[in-house]
């Protein structure tokens, strides 16, 4: 072997050697205890970034680390393809999004497969191909048929210059994620997937999941965000009509002094109407509609509202209220209509010193004598306690209190009992070309009228030229969108919308268990040998969003009968940032490392190994370019360990354990077998490679100081060869070439991915114990025996435990213990 590690040749080397042995290629075999790692697959955006290679790292060490176990390991790969960005990049390069997309993911397989990841490309999949989306049309229809999609007017997010609907998470700061525009509200008809039909099966899981980070659970139930509360009706001061609120807070119905509907509540008009009110409501009412749906949601947003001229009864007092159009009180949550109760709620609070309104206390503290006077209220008392000036109720605590006045409205049908939650439906209408099309036809006389299944896929069209605004061109495409009506057959329209992107995401773990089937979306026995996912690893910002779509569709996909699992990921590690100079990298920071880069300088397994060894998968993980320079070094080291000796090692066999050795060996001996165990414990409980190869590194430290004085003695080589073995096997699943190329140096004729993991010796960790003399006031009393290694205060706990110790001490006070480590102890009493 060369005398000098040169990683560019021997790299490409073992990655052309797995590839046409087919290493990573895996089949279901009911014989073998299967594991299924999945990484988040990337948006093909044209290069692989840190981020990408820390994200593969993390994954393919536990990859190969099981496989090694004796694991039938799923690896997959693939690409989640459509969505705006090729969209943009075609009308600014003039190309076609698909071309582009395509290029792109070529590029970057091969990006992938220069950084010797194990993945299983026959599985690869592509989102934006046919062979996938058309089983999604077919989701679709499956759905439509059960009202699980279904078609309403709705507001959303509409952003002018990308001509599209913004997800509330893609508006940021009331502009748009991507051209940082203004984004109003726009209402128009959308397909929505209801995953409120599984709300309460979405939030119970998350109870049941212990794999996944506490974090990511508790993000997942505030945003399905169940509240126990009452529906109430407060009927119109006209006696024409009424108003229901929802509230959490039942128990300060007495309180409340005025009411406030969101600017959309279909009452708005009429309580304005003939009123001196008209015009400033309708104005109002514009103005706040145009205002972003996200900064209304926020605390910060300055309260607004103006007074619709019409009051409605507090059905518990008999008092009138002033109704209020108000721009915090959301359409989409509740009933659209909050009873203002301004002593108990901070917002209510604020709106009634704005615009002077009365307020009225009508909750005490528990502990409390008096309540606080009105004049001194400088904030709204929020929290439980004990009612007053609330008529019969008085006296009685929050709790109990909700239950009774609901229960009183109840008798004169004027109040229930509700549970109300913040998740609401699926949304996937995307106004964009880059999609998969959603399979629906509009006819005059039929109306909405589903692809009949037969006829699928509905192919998106790739002779399409790209409107330079932005604007999808399937609405003017007339080849794809003329038809004809699969029921009448008269001329009809297809649906020229195409589907949110997380639909892909939401699925393609269960196509990776099924790659390359026909004959439906899901080979059955198949899906149901490699699910759920036994390892998930990806980036927190998908916490929510992405991993709530991909378990609603596992459950309908369950319901449905293509799966056999609650949940697609039994675990999830969700890995931290990379960030150089303090912030995340990025182009618009300017402090973007590329890999490419990296790879050419310095070889794939240094960037491997520093993407593991910076810090633990969790964390943030600093950008450095002299730890990149460190973990080249020690691989130079661990190369020359092998190189420098490479005859004399090949000629013997490691050391099995038998036969007496001289301490310098022993102690390597130990070393080494201490060593497989921290290592395949920090990597196998705790994923904390950073740890595990810190161990590898002092193990090869040791090698290096035997080797400076080497004991003359049969058994260095064989000892040294065990180190220098177990070294290259616990570093493998981290810098899988240099560890393949070493392992043959070291005589080995086939793959290292094909040996067993080291296993450690019980025996072989601790050292051979030595006897301590044991003294009481400087007379011998006793012996104990103990390891050579055992710090004071375990050699004065045993000294203190010892049975004829224990004689001499009995009913005494021990003043002092004296440690001699290796030698004596002495206890004075
Ligand atoms: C009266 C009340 C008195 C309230 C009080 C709170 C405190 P969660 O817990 O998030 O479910 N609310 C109801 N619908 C609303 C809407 N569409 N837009 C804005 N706010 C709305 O919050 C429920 C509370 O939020 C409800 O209870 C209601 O105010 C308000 F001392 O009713 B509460
Ligand atoms: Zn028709």
């Amino acid at each position: 072997m060369e005398a000098k590690y040169l990683p560019k040749t021997l790299e490409k080397k073992w990655q052309d050697f797995w590839e046409k042995e087919e290493l990573f290629k895996v089949q279901e075999d009911p014989s073998r205890e299967k594991f299924y790692l999945l990484e988040m697959f990337p948006y093909p955006s044209g290069r692989i970034h840190m981020g990408h290679v820390r994200n593969y790292s993390i994954g393919d060490v536990l990859a190969r680390f099981l496989r090694m176990q004796g694991y039938n390991v799923l690896h997959p790969m693939g690409w989640d393809a459509f969505g705006m960005p090729a969209e943009n990049a075609a009308i600014k390069a003039g190309t076609h999004p698909a071309k582009w997309t395509y290029e792109n993911i070529d590029y970057m397989r091969g990006q992938l497969k220069k950084l010797g990841f194990s993945y299983d490309w026959s599985r690869e999949i592509a989102t934006c191909h046919v062979d996938y989306y058309r089983w999604e049309q077919l989701f679709f229809l499956k759905m439509y048929e059960q009202g699980l999609a279904y078609r309403r007017s709705a507001y959303v997010n509409w952003c002018e210059t990308c001509h599209t609907v913004l997800a509330n998470e893609q508006v940021e700061g009331g502009a748009c994620w991507r051209c940082d525009q203004p984004v109003i509200q726009k209402e128009m008809d959308q397909w929505f997937f209801k995953i409120t039909d599984y709300v309460d099966e979405l939030l119970d899981y998350t109870h049941k999941l212990p794999g996944w980070p506490e974090r990511v659970l508790v993000m997942q139930q505030n945003w399905i965000g169940k509240s126990y509360g009452s529906k109430l009706i407060f009927p119109l001061e006209s006696g024409d009509g009424e108003i229901t609120v929802f509230t959490t807070r039942a128990d300060t119905l007495f309180g409340a002094t005025f009411m406030s509907i969101a600017p959309e509540h279909p009452l708005v008009e009429k309580l304005s109407r003939g009123t001196p009110q008209e015009e400033a409501v309708r104005q109002f009412v514009e103005h706040a509609k145009l205002s972003k749906r996200s900064d209304r949601e926020t605390e910060l947003m300055e309260k607004e509202g103006v007074f619709t001229g019409s009051c409605c009864i507090n059905p518990a007092t008999g008092e009138k209220m002033p109704i209020y159009v108000a721009n915090f009180v959301l359409m989409a949550y509740g009933t659209g209509a909050v009873m203002a109760v301004p002593a108990h709620d901070q917002r209510d609070f604020e709106f009634a010193r704005k615009y002077d309104l009365p307020m009225k206390v009508v909750i005490k503290p528990q502990d409390a004598a008096e309540p606080p006077r009105l004049e001194d209220l400088t904030a709204a008392f929020e929290e439980d306690g004990v009612l007053i000036h609330s008529d019969r109720f008085s006296g009685m605590a929050s709790a109990q209190a909700r239950e009774a006045i609901t229960a009183e409205l109840a008798e004169k049908g004027r109040g229930e009992r509700t549970v109300q939650y913040r998740l609401r439906d699926w949304g996937i209408s995307r106004q964009r070309y880059w999609g998969a099309p959603i399979p629906i036809i509009y006819c005059d006389k039929c109306g909405a009228v589903p692809v009949p299944a037969e006829d699928l896929p509905v192919v998106l069209p790739t002779d399409v030229a790209l409107l330079p605004n932005g604007a999808s061109p399937l609405p003017v495409h007339e080849p794809f969108f003329k038809t004809t009506c699969p029921r009448c057959k008269a001329t009809a329209r297809r649906e020229t919308d195409t589907m949110d992107t997380f639909v892909e995401s939401s699925w393609y773990f269960a196509r990776f268990a099924s790659a390359g089937y026909e004959d439906g979306p899901l080979d059955f026995d198949r899906v149901k040998y490699w699910l759920p996912v036994n390892q998930y690893i990806g980036g927190i910002e998908h916490a929510v969003l992405h991993l709530l779509y991909s378990r609603f569709f596992t459950k309908v996909l369950r319901d449905m009968g293509y799966l056999a699992v609650d949940e697609p990921f039994e675990n999830l590690l969700t890995q931290g940032m990379v960030i150089k100079d303090g912030s995340k990298m990025s182009k618009s920071k300017g402090n973007v490392v590329d890999p490419d880069e990296m790879i050419q300088a310095y070889g794939a397994d240094t960037v491997r190994l520093f993407c593991l060894f910076a810090a633990p998968p969790e964390k943030d993980l600093e950008w450095n370019d002299q730890g990149v320079e460190g973990s080249f070094r020690f691989l130079s080291r661990v190369w020359r360990m092998v190189s420098d000796n490479e005859e004399t090692l090949l000629n013997v066999s490691a050391y099995s354990g038998n036969g007496e050795l001289p301490k310098a060996l022993s102690d390597l001996h130990r070393k080494t077998h201490q060593t497989m165990k921290k290592a395949t414990e920090d990597i196998r409980d705790r994923f904390h490679f950073n740890t595990a190869i810190a161990s590898v590194m002092e193990l090869v430290n040791q090698v290096y100081q035997v080797l400076e004085s080497p004991p003359k003695e049969d058994s260095l080589w064989p000892v040294v060869k065990e180190a220098a073995e177990t070294v290259v096997l616990l570093i493998s699943p981290i810098v899988p070439h240099i560890a393949e190329e070493l392992w043959r140096a070291l005589g080995h004729t086939t793959s290292i991915m094909t040996a067993p993991w080291p296993r450690w010796r019980e025996e072989s960790l601790q050292a051979e114990e030595i006897v301590i003399v044991v003294q009481v006031n400087g007379k011998l009393r006793s012996r104990i025996m103990a390891s050579p290694d055992a710090s004071q205060e375990e050699l004065k706990a045993a000294a203190l435990q010892d049975g004829r110790i224990q004689d001499f001490i009995a009913g005494k006070s021990v003043k002092k213990v004296i440690v001699i480590p290796g030698k004596l102890i002495n206890i004075v009493i």
